[in-house]
């Protein structure tokens, strides 16, 4: 009887493991592409997997909604910071949901100095850990770079022109060399389970403003151009970084700016992105995101790329324009002005930048006028937070 039952134990158990084994080997062998996802091409074509990945959520997101996200959501919020919480993950966006962002931004701006801090006072290693506790729970990582000037050593905003510089034969050449080593060395540090957790990088924003070292007019086109692929084979064929999807981001369009004006091209860009703000006038905000967003998804569909609102958010602390206010208060904007404009764009993810301060604030935090309506909008079915990424099939 006892040897019966121990055989009859050892069958069950091998059926077990072949069935198992049956199934691990049906889903090895789910194609990675398919009809629907097509192979990408992707900048980097020695792109980790981790990345491939990642830019396949990204595909299957934009079929169900967008993801929220927002700039530093763990790094700090209105009235604290995440020094004051060492043993939790607190975000203002959770205080008020029970949810986290899908999508969390960071900015390495000081990296290129061998800062501790960046330029808002978040350490290096605290946001390492905040990008793998993000990633680790299935959040998705970006980082844009607010570089100081290359050649003052002023920050981003200041306007000398540098580019010149740091390109072709510049003198500052190897400067910006030595910059992106850093830069390299940050992002490859970034590690989960060994491996380098891929990262949407938005390298030189808003160029076709005139508010960087960057931008318009400081540098002219083909400069720029010079400047974002030389950034790139720096990054991915001298430092090795291949953790990377590369963001092409203007800031919303001028009367007689051209989305592509400054694109450095197609092998050197993976996302189209767009900045665009609700400063003044939400009325002109909704045109810029109806107006802008339509040709952002013209350009990327005929090129095969997603694309992103990479930079929003409500702010008229500055220039307040009551009878606009009147009109369309600002305490039901997520729901009445932004949602309705997003809605059928076919965004990946939306990010709304930092909870600085009262003065600086772009997502609502528990008590604020908005939060009622941010928790509508939360609701809404494209709206797609922590929760909702972690539920969608790939
Ligand atoms: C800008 C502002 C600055 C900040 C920078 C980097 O848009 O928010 O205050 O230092 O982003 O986060």
């Amino acid at each position: 009887m006892h040897r019966t039952y121990k055989t009859y134990n050892f069958k069950k158990c091998l059926i077990k493991i072949l069935i198992m084994g049956f199934i691990a080997i049906f889903n090895s062998c789910k194609p990675f592409y398919n009809t629907v996802y097509k192979k990408p091409q992707l900048v980097d074509t020695k792109a980790s997997k981790q990345v491939k990945i990642l830019h396949k959520k990204l595909f299957y997101l934009s079929k169900e909604g967008f993801a929220i996200g927002h700039q530093d959501a763990t790094a700090y919020g209105i009235g604290w910071k995440q020094s004051d919480f060492p043993n939790m993950i607190k975000s203002d966006v959770n205080d008020i949901l029970d949810d986290f962002p899908a999508v969390y931004g960071f900015d390495i701006g000081g990296i290129e100095k061998g800062k501790t801090n960046n330029l808002d006072g978040v350490p290096f290693d605290t946001m390492r850990a905040l990008m793998i506790d993000a990633y680790s729970k299935g959040g998705i990582i970006t980082v844009s770079w607010h570089a100081d000037n290359p050649k003052t050593n002023g920050d981003s905003w200041d306007r000398t022109p540098a580019v010149q510089e740091i390109i072709g034969d510049g003198k500052l050449v190897e400067k910006y060399e030595s910059w992106l080593s850093k830069v390299a060395v940050f992002l490859k540090s970034i590690k989960y389970k060994g491996k380098a957790i891929p990262i949407i990088f938005r390298p030189h924003h808003e160029m076709n403003g005139d508010w960087f070292w960057w931008g318009n007019p400081n540098c002219n086109s083909l400069e720029y151009m010079q400047l974002w692929r030389n950034t790139i084979y720096s990054l991915r064929d001298k430092y090795h970084v291949h953790n990377l999807i590369y963001v092409y981001a203007p800031n919303k369009l001028n009367p007689n700016d051209n989305y592509v004006d400054y694109y450095p091209g197609d092998t050197f860009v993976d996302i189209l992105g767009i900045d665009i703000y609700d400063f003044q006038n939400s009325v002109e905000f909704s045109n810029a995101i109806a107006n802008d967003l339509k040709i952002v998804k013209n350009i990327a569909t005929e090129k095969s790329k997603l694309y992103a609102l990479t930079e929003t958010g409500v702010n008229k602390s500055e220039g307040v324009n009551w009878f606009i206010q009147e009109l369309v208060p600002d305490q039901n904007w997520f729901t009445k002005v932004l949602y309705p404009n997003i809605e059928n764009s076919g965004i990946s993810w939306i990010l709304f930048w930092r909870n600085g301060n009262e003065g600086e604030q772009y997502m609502p935090n528990k008590g604020h006028k908005s939060e009622a309506d941010f928790k509508i909008f939360a609701k809404e079915p494209k709206a797609l937070f922590l929760k909702d990424i972690n539920r969608l099939k790939l």
